[in-house]
């Protein structure tokens, strides 16, 4: 087995393991335990236990490797292998009730970014979805849903425009730019989603369900897993420099797509 398909495999159950966890904690009742940079930017106890579940399964299956989590930060390891984990993607969909939420694992090398690192291998869990998607690089993208497992291609064509998704960030002074990108886009779309979760976005996109995907601000650990899904479907992932805010523009789809896409909000 590689390394890649061993790290994919690992990164399933504990995702499949920590996204039971974050479901049940869910049907008790969700507890906020922070807000981070703005009211609407909330980090709930259960996003924290996930998390911690997660660390210690990685540690005892691979002692050696480093983790990168939304709500820990990074521990290095001594290993090329950085593991970047948010252990609740859609945090404000979750405390909300609605089903568009994920566990995000991915195992990558070579840095701490999508432009720097390699990724190895990348699983979404959707528990309220009942879906798992997974990707090893060199081996392509897969989704499970009832025991049923199929392989990922992202929309090649789009002839009615394209179904698109984005998302805003938790800062209000960034909104009014994020709708003026939506607007110069709107002209190759057949309409647009904001699901909350970038994990299922960039899922969704490498299941051909959504064509494309655009956000500013994406934190590596929003990105990780799921960039590596769609790639392995078929699909590019771009980003464009940062904007005045600092924030990262990230594009998903079909290379074709990704381009127009990027002529435009540019
Ligand atoms: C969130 C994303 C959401 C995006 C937010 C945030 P969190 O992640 O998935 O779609 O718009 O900026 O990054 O905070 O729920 O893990």
């Amino acid at each position: 087995m590689s390394l890649e398909t061993e790290l994919r495999d690992l990164a399933r159950e504990i995702a499949i393991e920590a996204g039971a966890l974050a479901h049940r904690r869910r049907r008790e009742g969700v507890t906020i335990a922070e807000r981070k940079s703005s009211l609407a930017d909330i980090v709930t106890e259960a996003d924290r236990e996930v998390e911690l579940l997660v660390r210690e399964r990685i540690a005892a299956a691979r002692p050696d490797d480093g983790v990168l989590g939304e709500e820990g930060g990074t521990e290095r390891g001594s290993s090329d292998v950085l593991w970047v984990v948010d252990p609740i993607d859609g945090t404000v969909n979750y405390a909300q009730g609605m089903p568009s939420w994920g566990v995000s694992i991915a195992a990558v090398t070579g840095g701490e970014s999508l432009s720097a690192w390699t990724a190895l291998a990348g699983v979404v869990r959707a528990p309220a979805l009942g879906e798992t998607y997974a990707a090893a690089r060199g081996e392509g993208s897969v989704v499970e849903v009832d025991g049923t497992t199929s392989r990922l291609a992202v929309a090649a064509e789009h002839p009615a425009g394209a179904l698109l998704a984005t998302g805003f960030g938790y800062d209000p002074r960034t909104h009014a730019g994020d709708i003026e990108t939506v607007r110069r886009v709107m002209p190759i779309a057949r309409d647009v989603r904001r699901i909350g979760a970038a994990s299922v976005d960039l899922a969704y996109v490498a299941a051909g369900r959504l064509d494309g995907y655009f956000e500013r601000g994406l934190k590596p650990w929003d990105v990780a897993a799921g960039a590596l899904i769609v790639e392995e479907a078929a699909g590019a992932v771009r980003e464009l420099p940062a904007d005045a805010f600092g924030r990262i523009m990230t594009i998903a789809g079909s290379a074709g797509l990704v381009d127009e896409i990027a002529g435009l909000v540019l």
